[in-house]
């Protein structure tokens, strides 16, 4: 028991359930020796880790602050009136909903909000093997079997965003939404060029901005918030908060949004969540967070140019965000591969389709690497270029022991130096 406050008892869990203990604890370790690589990773701060692990868990609140259907909501109200004012004061934003459990049900609630299921309604939003996400239209995922959406995709040559093909696919189909904002898109979106094709097809601007909130909440990435009409985001990738989500729109959609959270998709919010979103948003205003998202984009530039040394092909040629997207085609090895060969030498990434991947979604040809992880830790460009030179050795030999456990030893010797959870 604290003083003030009830948070996690480490020594209760131990005592009542040892074999998830141990499994708490083996993924500290894990996190302690393995080079976090994984671009929409992070690490929460110890004080967003206590909010989770409060008593807020225990209360219902279906409902909005001051509008709640359950009594004893006074101290939940002003948690998550800090959250929703505090997202409002950090992006500019008109409205702030902070109750989604998670990026895909925001996502799900920007539909509920804008769109009839199995109608002519259409999205415009980017491929998924071009860097979409599994919410913008997957064949697999209830926005891709409920709506109807118009892919556009990258430019062969450029692999850059092609606003003109875009501003032609939205006057051909007049989409009700145009989507931008996604998973695995390594430059500078242009929002207010979004804006002037919405405006102009009469469409809805909307803004997945998951992957990098936070490096827009430290001034290192365009804000969204001034251009579209709806912006989602997690809270826990860049951002460095809770797993959540949050939705922001403009005034006149916010009744339609706040129904569409709840009740339409969701029932009681997770108010200890809610109070880990606000303590991780006071922590966006801080310097250090502006620090670490200048130096989040710094190392992911740092490592693209040491891939490239390499000999590795980096799609669009480089990035202006945390992430770096990789053809390993020039290194003969698959994604699939890279991304197993990588974790023997504990380093954790992703295999990621590369646009116009001619190998299948399962075994595609690139790789996903990220810096929001080791940004956090106090990494940067030396550390980056350090890593690329790991990469490079294991990547061009998977197979060789006395390169595995070269690079395995070299991996170890910088997480030693920045450590995780250390006090
Ligand atoms: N799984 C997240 C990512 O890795 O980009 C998106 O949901």
């Amino acid at each position: 028991m604290t003083r003030d406050g009830f948070v996690a008892d480490w020594e209760a869990l131990r005592r009542t359930d040892p074999e998830v203990a141990a499994a708490i604890a083996g993924e500290l370790n894990r996190e302690r020796t393995t080079l976090r690589l994984i671009a929409s990773e992070n690490y929460a701060s110890p004080a967003v880790l206590a909010a989770m692990a409060s008593t807020m868990n225990n209360k219902y609140a279906e409902g909005y602050p001051g509008r709640r259907y359950y009594g004893g909501c006074e101290f939940v109200d002003v948690s998550e009136t800090l959250a929703i004012e505090r997202t409002k004061q950090v992006f500019g934003a008109e409205h702030a909903n902070v109750q989604p459990h998670a990026g895909a049900q925001a996502n799900i609630a920007v539909f509920g909000a804008f769109l009839r299921p199995l109608s002519d309604d259409k999205v415009l939003a980017l491929k998924l093997s071009h860097g979409g996400h599994l919410t913008h239209g997957s064949p697999v995922n209830v926005s891709g079997m409920w709506f109807t959406f118009v892919p556009y995709e990258v430019d062969p040559e450029t692999e850059l965003l092609d606003l003109d093909r875009i501003r032609d696919l939205a006057l051909e189909h007049r989409p009700k939404i145009i989507l931008a904002g996604f998973t695995a898109y390594p430059r500078v979106i242009d929002f207010p060029g979004f804006r002037r094709i919405a405006d102009e097809v009469g469409a809805l601007l909307w803004v997945d901005a998951s992957h990098f909130i936070g490096l827009v909440a430290g001034g290192a990435y365009p804000n969204p918030v001034p251009h579209a009409d709806v912006v989602t985001f997690t809270t826990h990738k860049t951002l460095r908060g809770p797993r959540g989500a949050i939705i922001v729109c403009r005034e006149e959609h916010a009744k339609a949004i706040d129904r569409a959270v709840f009740p339409m998709m969701q029932g009681g919010p997770l108010e200890n969540l809610i109070a880990a979103k606000a303590v991780a948003l006071r922590e966006a205003t801080t310097p250090e967070f502006a620090d670490y998202a200048a130096r989040t984009v710094r190392s992911a530039r740092a490592l693209a140019e040491g891939l490239a040394d390499e000999g590795i092909r980096i799609v669009s040629g480089g990035t202006d965000s945390h992430l770096v997207l990789a053809d390993l085609r020039p290194l003969s090895i698959g994604g699939a591969e890279a991304e197993a060969a990588c974790e023997g030498v504990g380093i954790a990434l992703n295999k990621n389709a590369i646009p116009f991947d001619p190998s299948p979604p399962a075994k595609p040809s690139g790789i996903r690497v990220g810096t929001p992880g080791p940004a956090t830790l106090g990494m940067d460009e030396p550390e980056m270029k350090e890593v690329a030179g790991i990469l490079g050795e294991v990547l061009r030999r998977p197979d060789d022991e006395r390169v595995r456990s070269a690079c395995r030893a070299r991996v170890s010797d910088l997480v030693a130096r920045f450590p995780v959870y250390a006090g």
